[in-house]
């Protein structure tokens, strides 16, 4: 009788290994029979990096002031697109090339939005969270938890609210090429998610701690070392599947050299994870941009662009 196998539409490389151990065959054999198997390889070779966040604010000019004077980011670019009624301004503590930024939206006349509960926190790095605290109340920041060990743990941490109510964690932490450091966004099922984010993104998980005290756990996951790079940290807390989202934040932004790959293995990986593409891998008109766009299980929105057009877009507009 002809023997049927059973195996994941998605394996990944060990359980590749473990199928071929289990049916008695060559990796390559195994491979045969699971054709996803080396495109699923492919988002971990792939030169990847977290390139910004995108959201909306309702005065651009009072966020740039508040980012910039405060936090002591640069703005890096902007830019107006009439036609289409908005605005964008681009901030950051290093150059689009090799940092991460913040992408600002402003849409012609719109002055505030909803940040729902599902988003958490951009977090920055400094080496003295009391002295920039006192520098951001100067300046009429919201401080919303004063500096001090973070419950749970020894990390000093603060937190402020920015011009529209977007949460930063301040972060103590020794010099780093990248103190816009982590977003935080909550998340349903921590294990989905890490799964996602790895099989589907090519990001590795950091680190992962559980504080069952105060109900949560969380994972750091990224493309590098978390004190050098920008990392996503997941929150799970504890009973909570489902979080409101409003309609401030939008998305963060990856980059890939193979939009068309890139959109295949996330194809593959929303079947087995859930998630779905919400714009199908091509170049955005009018501009010559390669992306694809797809949401995560939790409905996060991620937007991969290539990386040779990126760097166009960029010189472009020097
Ligand atoms: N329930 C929290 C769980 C995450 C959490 O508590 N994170 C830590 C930072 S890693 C925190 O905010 N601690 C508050 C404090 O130390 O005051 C949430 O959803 O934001």
């Amino acid at each position: 009788m002809m023997q049927v196998l059973e195996v994941p539409v998605s394996p990944n490389l060990k359980q590749l290994k473990l199928i071929a151990h289990n049916y008695g065959m060559t990796e390559e054999a195994a491979k045969a029979v699971t054709p996803n198997a080396e495109l699923l390889e492919w988002p971990k070779k792939d030169k990847r990096r977290l390139l910004h966040a995108v959201y909306r604010v309702g005065d651009l000019d009072r966020t740039i002031k508040f980012y910039t004077e405060g936090f002591g980011m640069k703005l890096l670019r902007h830019r107006d697109i009439p036609e289409e009624k908005y605005s964008n301004a681009f901030l950051g503590f290093g150059p689009e090339e090799s940092n991460f930024v913040v992408e600002l939206t402003y849409n012609y006349g719109v002055t505030s939005y909803d940040i729902g509960e599902g988003f958490g926190h951009f977090a920055i790095a400094t080496e003295d969270v009391y002295k920039l605290v006192e520098k951001l109340r100067a300046i009429g920041g919201n401080i919303t938890r004063e500096p001090g060990p973070v419950k749970g743990g020894t990390s000093v941490i603060a937190f402020v609210k920015d011009p529209d109510g977007y949460t930063f964690e301040l972060i103590q932490r020794g010099p780093t090429p990248e103190p816009l450091c982590q977003l935080m966004l909550r998340v349903g099922d921590l294990d989905r998610s890490i799964k996602f984010y790895e099989k589907a993104l090519g990001m590795k998980l950091l680190r992962k701690i559980d504080r069952p005290e105060y109900k949560y756990t969380l994972a750091m996951v990224g493309y590098a070392d978390e004190y050098q790079t920008t990392v996503l940290e997941l929150t799970y807390n504890y009973g909570v599947t489902e979080y409101t989202k409003g309609n401030a934040y939008a998305q963060i932004a990856v980059s890939t050299d193979d939009v068309y790959k890139s959109a295949e293995v996330v194809n593959l990986v929303t079947q087995e994870l859930g998630g779905k593409i919400t714009r199908q891998p091509g170049l955005i008109p009018g501009i010559n941009t390669k992306i694809t766009s797809f949401l995560d299980p939790d409905g996060w929105k991620t937007v991969l662009v290539d990386n040779e057009d990126f760097l166009k877009e960029l010189h472009k507009e020097d």
